[in-house]
């Protein structure tokens, strides 16, 4: 049923809830039949004009309390805007109707009940997009982008998936594949006129050619793990011994009130966390519980959470208090072990900043290591950002990578594999192996180039890519 294209589907548009106004969307060969009975306009539908008409819904009068008389009637329920968008030129590639009405789920779950009632079969989560990618309006990767551009939670993750919905990395997949597919055809003719030997390209000339491809490949992967830390995001996470301030500091960090605040120690029992734009990285926060021996249950839960939270995270925010002196005692010694936990840290976390917090209070010790910061005051937190981001190296000012997502980085890896092999093959100082060697390995980088752009796309792939989501898109 996910890949049926031949019936018409409907669904909301627009966000769950209520808003100025919501888009009924359809698509398929009925929707203007369909969307006939839902408005009472009765000219023909001008392509892509928006036509203002009352919208109605088909309603068991049954449901209105009218004993016994179950004819469904049409009841206007709002004013709108219907537009239809002809084949082929549409989202989908179909005929696509859209129904603006006001925002409200009633009127909106309404029409959309009639059309169902009027054949349209709900849609599922990522259907029309889906049915964009079949119908060879968008490939792979710009339907992944439409997800990627609704799911953005920072303005240079928007901006890298607009890059991709609008083409830049089917453009760079192409001309690589461009490229691979007249070698191949050139080394295909040498195979078909063996007599010719490799007077179609010459052995040296081939291994030249891959190693350009090797290159472009390389300058792709080169940015993709700042890519995929603009797309996916990362985890930081808040820990230190209870009342030092972490819930104090990770509220300053988010903006809000987010997590409890109190003097008593060990407030926080279990994770809190939040999802910020920290100089446009979108970054998921973690508050943690303080950690300490404890034999109160919930406290242990939460401390064990706070270790899981250290153990993944991407960055850990070890916090301490600046106003007290620090709990190992150790602060007069020259020779001092600068953090109690400064070992533990180091074995589980994969990088570690350490923070002074209430530096606006008489400090009790002074470390050149620490980032000293304020919750209270905020003082400090400009610098706690800059040393954030430059713990994490990630350069938010260079260009946007053109590869964000771990699929494609995966597959761009396989196919350069493919191309050192075939480069090997081909080099003519390791006898220049027969042309069908290289071009199995050949074949093997288009292979996997074609999976990227979705032309060898499973259905599970797709459906795995389609499932996250939402119903409308
Ligand atoms: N003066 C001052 N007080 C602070 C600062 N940050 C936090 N506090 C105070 O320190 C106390 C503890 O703050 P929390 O943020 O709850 O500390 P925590 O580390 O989350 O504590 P637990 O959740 O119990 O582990 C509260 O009374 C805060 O108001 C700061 O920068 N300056
Ligand atoms: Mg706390």
């Amino acid at each position: 049923m996910m890949f049926s294209v031949t019936d018409t589907i409907v669904a909301i548009a627009t966000p769950p809830g209520r808003g100025g106004i919501g888009v009924v969307r359809l698509s398929g060969p009925a929707a203007c039949d369909i969307v006939r009975g839902l408005i009472t306009h009765d000219g023909a539908l001008q392509p892509r004009h928006a036509t203002l008409t009352r919208l109605r819904s088909h309603a068991e009068t049954a449901s209105f309390g009218v004993a016994g008389d179950v004819d469904r009637r049409a009841l206007t329920i709002d004013h709108g805007v219907v537009t239809f968008f002809p084949a082929p030129h549409s989202y989908t590639g179909e005929d696509v109707v859209e129904l603006s009405g006001h925002g409200s789920p009633v009127v909106l779950g309404a029409i959309v009940a009639s059309a169902a009632g009027a054949g349209a079969r709900l849609a599922e989560p990522g259907e029309f997009t889906l049915r964009a990618f079949l119908n060879g309006r968008i490939d792979l990767m710009q339907a992944e982008a439409v997800g990627d551009l609704i799911d953005a939670a920072t303005p240079l993750q928007a901006r890298a998936a607009f890059d991709q919905l609008d083409g830049t990395l089917t453009r760079t997949i192409a001309d690589i594949d461009a490229t691979l597919f007249d070698l191949i055809a050139r080394l295909e003719a040498s195979v078909d006129f063996p007599g010719e030997g490799y007077h179609f390209v010459e052995a040296g000339a081939v291994a030249l050619a891959i190693d350009g491809l090797i290159d472009r490949t390389r300058a792709l992967l080169a940015d993709a793990r700042r890519g995929r830390l603009i797309r996916e995001g990362l985890q930081i996470a808040i820990v230190g011994e209870p009342n030092v301030g972490k819930s104090s500091l990770f509220n300053a960090l988010v903006g809000s009130a987010r997590a409890i605040v109190t003097d008593v120690p060990g407030t926080t029992r279990d994770l809190v966390t939040e999802v910020v734009d920290l100089d446009g990285l979108r970054v998921t926060l973690v508050d943690t519980a303080g950690l300490r021996d404890t034999t109160d249950p919930i406290e242990v839960e939460g401390v064990a959470r706070s270790h899981q939270a250290v153990a993944v995270a991407d960055l850990v925010l070890s916090v301490e208090d600046q106003s007290r002196p620090r709990s190992n005692g150790s602060d007069s010694s020259e020779e001092r072990e600068p953090f109690r936990r400064a070992d533990w840290l180091a074995t589980r976390a994969s990088k570690v900043l350490y923070v002074a917090n209430k530096a606006d209070l008489a400090p009790a010790w002074r470390d050149d290591r620490v980032v000293a910061v304020s919750a209270v005051t905020g003082r400090g937190l400009d610098v706690l950002h800059r040393r954030i981001a430059a713990a994490l190296d990630v350069d938010l000012q260079r260009d946007r990578p053109s590869i964000t997502n771990v699929r494609h980085i995966a597959i761009v890896e396989r196919a350069q594999e493919a191309l050192m092999r075939a480069h090997a093959a081909a080099l003519p100082e390791n006898g220049s192996m027969p042309e069908e060697f290289v071009l199995a390995d050949l074949a093997d980088a288009r292979a996997a180039l074609e999976e990227i752009s979705g032309r060898r796309a499973t259905e599970d792939l797709l459906a795995h890519i389609f499932a996250r989501f939402c119903v409308g898109k």
